[in-house]
């Protein structure tokens, strides 16, 4: 099959009840080279996703960007803030997105990065006045969080002390959570002859979102460029793993507790499946996946294809023991379903044959962590975020 020839109706997909061999095309042949992979496996997969999940996304647009550094340093003058608002020059009127730049003080080589994506605006992440408050106008006065809310999740300070830079930027920037028509980026981008041009979900868009935050990132001569990492929890998990799918210059990706449609298999019996998933939070997706919510075995792909197409790069899932809802159990077996084209790729993908053990951290390229407690971000997620990175970075 050409990548560009028309896509199944969801209803002639076959149903496979086990998880898609990855290696596997649509017409059924396999992959078996590393040139293979690139030229046929990896745009179809892409495409696959795009095309009954996530929804296509427009090419980059041309940027502008204006930089700001507050004028006093933050977090005991251990860091540099920057300002960094990221303009979309075409189409005209979308609104920017305001991103948040952490940098090491006093200033040292370029810097590796951490990127995340942030639910309640930047603002929220240091209690620090030079911050602006989220700007985004469609969050009511009632919802919106206090300065430094999210300070503790985040953990800036022990990412600094670390001696990498860290980045965030707020969903609602660039389209709100919630399932309002019309709301947020995609409108400037569709055209009244199609006004579903792209069909992209919430996902997507903020995927999408880090991609134009790592275009700033590479003109930044603070930052390593080839080595930012991105990280996003829950729903943001879910957007951190297609950003890495669909953006080779992100160099480690990290994916924390994200769950069905992030890490998760979606044909599993075990947390929140495509039923639930799609009927309370439509939005995240374009209009297909709901087709899948009853027999989500009918999906041509599952996780593991999203995990395998961050290949050869490092991935980590991490997950606390009590969140069932984001199956930490299903998401090591999609690490283990992704190692097959890591292994082509010439790396080790996931040295463990078992889960590791509770805070223990696997050590490969395909990296599992488990640590004791519940849905949320803590600064123990943080301490093994630091630490794979350490590793892959080889820092
Ligand atoms: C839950 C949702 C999950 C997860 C979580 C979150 O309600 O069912 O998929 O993403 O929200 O983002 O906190």
């Amino acid at each position: 099959m050409s990548t560009r020839s028309p896509l199944p109706d969801v209803s002639e997909l076959p149903l496979r009840p086990e998880l898609p061999d990855p290696l596997q095309m649509l017409d059924g042949s396999r992959i078996s080279t590393r040139e293979d992979w690139v030229a046929r496996r990896q745009p179809e997969l892409l495409r696959l996703f795009e095309h009954y999940m996530y929804g296509y996304a427009p090419a980059p647009p041309p940027l502008e960007f204006r930089v700001e550094t507050a004028p006093a340093s933050a977090l005991q003058g251990n860091a540099t803030l920057k300002l960094v608002t990221i303009e979309i020059i075409e189409p005209e009127g979308v609104p920017p997105l305001e991103l948040l730049l952490v940098l090491p003080r006093p200033a040292q080589a370029p810097v590796p990065v951490f990127v995340g994506i942030n639910f309640a605006g930047n603002h929220t992440l240091l209690a620090d006045p030079a911050v602006p408050e989220a700007r985004c106008h469609q969050l009511e006065a009632h919802a919106r969080a206090a300065r430094g809310a999210a300070a503790g999740a985040w953990s800036v300070e022990q990412i600094i002390a670390h001696g990498y830079g860290f980045a965030s930027f707020h969903t609602c920037d660039i389209k709100p959570d919630r399932s309002h028509p019309g709301e947020g980026i995609a409108r400037y981008f569709s055209t009244r002859a199609q006004p579903d041009l792209y069909d992209w979900g919430a996902l997507r868009v903020w995927a999408w979102a880090a991609s134009r935050v790592v275009d700033y990132l590479e003109t930044d001569p603070d930052v390593d460029a080839r080595r930012i990492a991105l990280v996003g929890h829950s729903r943001l998990g879910k957007a951190a793993l297609v950003a890495g799918a669909f953006d080779p210059r992100i160099a480690l990706t990290i994916a924390l507790q994200s769950g069905c449609a992030g890490a998760a298999p979606s044909r599993s019996s075990v947390g929140e499946s495509v039923r639930q998933i799609t009927r309370g939070f439509p939005h995240w997706f374009n209009a297909e996946f709901e087709k899948f919510a009853a027999e989500p075995a009918r999906l041509p792909f599952d996780q593991h294809c999203l995990a395998a197409l961050v290949a050869p790069r490092p991935l980590l899932f991490a997950n606390a023991i009590e969140d069932s809802w984001a199956n930490p159990v299903g998401q090591f077996e999609v690490l283990r379903a992704a190692e097959p084209v890591y292994r082509l790729l010439g790396k080790s993908g996931l040295e463990s044959e078992r889960m590791p053990g509770v805070g223990e951290l696997s050590s490969g390229p395909l990296g599992y962590f488990l640590r004791a407690g519940t849905h949320s971000m803590t600064a123990e997620d943080w301490s093994a975020f630091l630490r794979f990175a350490d590793r892959h970075f080889r820092r």
